[in-house]
């Protein structure tokens, strides 16, 4: 079986973003299957009436709650602050999961101690990171810490 990675993005809190998360979630899939694939997905803004209707929030919650047990790694692009993000990466952390946050550092700003500080080696990392250092970041991240871990659900 492949492994099942978990990507995060803003959505409601804005999809500035979704470009990139697009490229990422290209990159990811040399690892494995990605199971959050809307997050890159530009059709999908988190704010049309449409949106609101055609799946309840609690739908939303359940099933990416249900795909969060089931992943075996999460990466989350943090740089966009979102509540959405950061209640996954406290949830994904609770269940144990290994974590990787990619940031880019802005001026003026800081990234939220919650995330920076919840470091744990091998298990919760965050990165700063310029767009060209991913396939490095992501190669180091799937073979030092995830790979470890889930030998048998590599290809
Ligand atoms: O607070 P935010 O909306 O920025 O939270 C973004 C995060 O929550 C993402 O990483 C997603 O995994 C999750 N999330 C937020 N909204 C949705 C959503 N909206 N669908 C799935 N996951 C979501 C509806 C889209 C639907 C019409 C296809």
């Amino acid at each position: 079986s492949k492994l099942k990675i978990y990507f995060c993005g803003s959505i409601r809190a804005g999809r500035g973003d979704v470009d990139l998360y697009g490229r990422i979630v290209e990159m990811l899939g040399a690892y494995g299957k990605v199971l959050t694939p809307f997050v890159a997905d530009k059709a999908v803004m988190g704010t049309s009436p449409e949106e609101g209707t055609a799946r309840g929030d609690k739908e939303i919650y359940d099933r990416d709650m249900e795909l969060m047990g089931e992943c075996h790694a999460v990466v989350a692009e943090v740089t966009q602050p979102s509540l959405g993000v950061g209640y996954e990466l406290g949830q994904g952390s609770a269940m144990g999961k290994t974590i990787l946050c990619l940031y880019r550092p802005q001026q003026d700003k800081l990234l939220s101690a919650m995330i920076r500080g919840a470091e744990q080696k091998g298990k919760f990392i965050t990165r700063d990171y310029k767009e060209e250092e991913l396939p490095k970041i992501f190669e180091e991240f799937f073979t030092e810490c995830v790979a470890i871990k889930h030998k048998d659900s590599l290809d």
